[in-house]
């Protein structure tokens, strides 16, 4: 049935709260009705008029193999044909937590979720639990997912939408979260020494993605090792986003830094629901039924989810050699589109950390929040719209990454270039 897109959207506000499942995909910051898609294949992604569109958001992160590969979608259909849950264990999920572990040396065991935010609100109670302290701090701009301890000045859809806070969320519990400026050193410092004894926790994205792409500042995450280290406090890197996205490996192996925990999502699911937290056995084990620490979930470990992660891990293992040329692929595509935008006399700030980027509408540099909400954000709608007109399908948001896949070609590139001088016409 062809859908007319208002209609879709008219449909769905009558029956979905405000017509999404989940905020930012309701373009309220770009203005207009979101578009309903259809299916997606490799780099594309084609709306329910058939209206074809080179893909940047790749469902926020997850599809680094571009969509419905083939390898993927087979073993989704395989596992499928044997039953989809059982709520009893599987091999699967040894497999999937081995690759992991294998990938990511600060993990020496796994609990498996169904998303990125039952394993930052888990890594949270297991750093509680395990301390036996009750303060976490993380930084403005940084989103951990919405469970109600992290929902303290986050980035993506809560900046994006302006909620200054999130109502039903207890002020006694708000009140145990301290956000600060990212990359800012010395408040960090301050924060510790002052809280040291009351401080269960510190969770960072060691690179930012949902204030727009900003990367960590020389020593900042080396600082919050150090601070931690020495007070008893819980290092958490949510490596949602960054897990998988620049190596067969976390963030955390690049620079040398090994976090007491790790959260991951996104990349590890092949585009079905997933989410894990790892790290330190001894912290690990306090979770149930070994410890006390309880958390659970029905669809943990599915096996759906489990084969999809399964085979996008193992085919981004034999890609290894491969990573290299997709950030150098971001890195073309974001130079020739600053020359484009100079050309134009538009100011545009890229950054970029391998295959992830964001354009700030703005002379910049962007290193933390309030430099991030500098940016022109009307005009990012206006460009974000145009886009999508000439073909191309990018955040709705000026405060989310755009990313790259493994599926996006030299003539994706090419064709992006021309919308985007196309575009930078009109504006
Ligand atoms: P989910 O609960 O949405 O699977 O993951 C939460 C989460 C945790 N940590 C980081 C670093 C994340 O980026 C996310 C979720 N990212 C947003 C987009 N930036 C998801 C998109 C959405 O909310 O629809």
């Amino acid at each position: 049935m062809e859908h007319h897109n208002d209609d879709a959207f008219g449909e769905a506000s009558k029956v979905i709260a405000g017509g999404v499942n989940s905020p930012v995909r309701a373009w309220k910051s770009v203005g207009g009705n979101p578009i309903f898609i259809d299916h997606a294949q490799g780099s594309r992604i084609y709306d329910s008029s058939e209206r074809e569109y080179i893909d940047y958001v790749l469902s926020w992160g997850p599809m680094i193999l571009g969509h419905a590969h083939p390898e993927v979608v087979t073993a989704i259909c395989e596992a499928a044909q044997k039953g989809t849950s059982f709520g009893a264990p599987t091999h699967a999920e040894t497999v999937m937590a081995g690759l992991i572990c294998e990938a990511i040396p600060s993990i020496e065991r796994v609990r498996m979720t169904s998303s990125g935010t039952e394993a930052t609100m888990t890594a949270i109670r297991l750093a509680r639990g395990y301390t036996g302290k009750k303060m976490i701090i993380k930084f403005d701009g940084c989103y951990h997912g919405h469970a109600d301890s992290l929902l303290i000045k986050a980035g993506s859809g809560v900046t994006t939408l302006g909620i200054p806070g999130s109502p039903g969320i207890p002020e006694e519990l708000a009140n145990l979260t301290l956000s600060l400026p990212y990359n800012d050193t010395a408040s960090i410092e301050k924060a510790v020494e002052r809280h040291a004894s009351r401080l269960a926790a510190i969770i960072v994205e060691p690179v930012a993605g949902n204030m727009g792409v900003v990367p960590p500042r020389e020593g900042f995450l080396k600082k919050l090792r150090e601070l931690t280290s020495r007070n008893n406090i819980v290092l958490i890197f949510d490596e949602v986003i960054t897990g998988f996205r620049f190596h067969f490996g976390g963030y955390q192996n690049l620079i040398n830094i090994t976090p007491d925990l790790t959260c991951l999502g996104k990349i590890i699911g092949g585009g079905l629901p997933v989410g894990a937290v790892g790290g330190k056995k001894e912290i690990m084990e306090r979770l149930a039924p070994t410890g006390d620490v309880y958390q659970a979930g029905t669809l943990s470990g599915n096996p759906l989810a489990m084969s999809a992660g399964i085979v996008t891990l193992q085919i981004l293992k034999s890609k290894i050699t491969s990573f290299p040329s997709l950030a150098n692929q971001a890195d073309g595509l974001c130079r020739e589109m600053e020359s484009l935008f100079s050309r134009q006399g538009i100011a545009v700030c890229t950054n970029r950390v391998f295959s992830m980027f964001t354009l700030f509408f703005q002379e910049g540099p962007v290193n933390d929040l309030t430099s991030a909400l500098k940016s022109d954000i009307s005009l990012y709608a206006r460009f974000f719209h145009v886009m999508l007109q000439n073909g191309i399908w990018l955040a709705p948001s000026q405060f989310e990454a755009g990313f790259l896949s493994f599926a996006h070609t030299s003539e994706d590139m090419d064709k992006t270039l021309n919308a985007c001088a196309k575009t930078l016409r009109t504006l």
